[in-house]
């Protein structure tokens, strides 16, 4: 069939709000958007299991270290759902994780901040993962459509997730003054970079106008931006906590709070690989990557050996 033709049944398919699936003709820069952000959220989903990785084997008590441990196997999940998505764009895992290791790949610039107390754990499940579910709402009805279902179940978990971060802050809030101290400290440095996760300001985001005409994203990043503040800071004020930012105000007019101006350049110094832990992330990645080889050549090997023998393994 002539390309225009094609383009007219993709477009009218969007207009319509029906899914894109795999093997629909679609525009080249519809699967390149796609192949990026879902290879990108694929690698956020890994990496971010190093911070709270970090505090396995801390965990105050045997309850709080099965909870964390879980959480961080149902994030390895999340990331094996994804690379599959992105998998049926045409691109291989193996060349998603060879452009995550050589760095051309990004992953969330939330990821690239330290886990210094056990209220950070709290902190990233309340705040990080509260954001991510903002997001990752809207992409439950994204247009593509293995992206979309790989959305439904991963929002379920994160809902679970932020609920069991909010009850970590809710028990040092309420404990003594310097676990109230210690999750003070942890919303302090988790605030504006949770804030920041959720992409540049409208203005500053080259791919935002694009994804929304196609139902790629179906909110922009600053009116996600928005419902994560409205959402979080009645939280915050239950917790007894303070978000720390002095422009914080209710604003009867728009139904929401006005809020400040996050540090875009550091957001920007994150993203180019300049943050606090972004080597020592990467590095962890491409270490892991290089001790499970074996597991790769002896699965290789057995794949050959049973073909081989005609047995394609149903
Ligand atoms: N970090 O035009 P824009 C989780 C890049 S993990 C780094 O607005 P877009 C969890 C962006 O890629 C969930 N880079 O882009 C896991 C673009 O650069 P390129 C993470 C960022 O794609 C473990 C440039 O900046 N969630 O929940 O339209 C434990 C311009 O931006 C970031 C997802 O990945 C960033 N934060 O919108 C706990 C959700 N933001 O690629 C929790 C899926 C922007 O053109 N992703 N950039 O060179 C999305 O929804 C979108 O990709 C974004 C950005 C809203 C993040």
């Amino acid at each position: 069939m002539e390309t225009i033709k094609l383009q007219e049944i993709f477009d009218a398919k969007i207009e319509k709000g029906d899914t894109i699936e795999p093997k629909d003709w679609m525009p080249e820069n519809y699967r390149k958007t796609l192949i990026r952000q879902i290879s990108q959220h694929a690698h956020s989903e890994i990496v971010g299991m190093l911070p709270e990785g970090n505090w396995i084997t801390r965990a105050p008590s045997l309850r709080r270290k099965m909870v964390l441990l879980a959480k961080v196997q149902d994030e390895g999940g999340h990331g094996l759902y994804l690379y599959s998505a992105a998998e049926t764009m045409g691109i291989s895992r193996d060349e998603m994780i060879d452009q995550l290791h050589s760095g051309k790949a990004k992953y969330s610039s939330i990821f690239n901040y330290p886990t210094l107390s056990w209220a950070d754990i709290g902190a990233i499940g309340w705040l990080v993962d509260g954001a991510a579910i903002m997001n990752q709402v809207m992409l439950q009805r994204t247009s593509y459509g293995p992206y979309a279902r790989a959305m439904v179940r991963i929002c379920k978990e994160e809902s679970f997730h932020q609920r069991q971060g909010y009850e970590i802050m809710t028990v040092l809030a309420k404990g003594t003054p310097e676990q109230k101290e210690l999750a003070q400290d942890a919303l302090n440095r988790f605030w504006w970079p949770s804030l920041m996760m959720l992409g540049p300001t409208d203005k500053e985001s080259p791919n935002t106008e694009q994804s929304v005409k196609w139902k790629i994203k179906r909110e922009t990043n600053d009116e996600v931006r928005q419902k994560f503040v409205d959402r979080t800071v009645p939280q915050a004020d239950i917790l007894g906590l303070k978000i720390p930012d002095k422009d914080l105000k209710w604003n009867e007019a728009k139904n929401g709070y006005d809020f400040g101006e996050a540090n875009w350049e550091e957001f920007f110094n994150v993203v180019k690989g300049n943050g606090p832990c972004n080597k020592e992330r990467l590095s962890a990645r491409v270490k892991a990557h290089e001790n499970g080889a074996w597991v790769r050549e002896a699965a290789a090997a057995y794949a050959a050996r049973e073909s081989k023998r005609g047995n394609n393994g149903n």
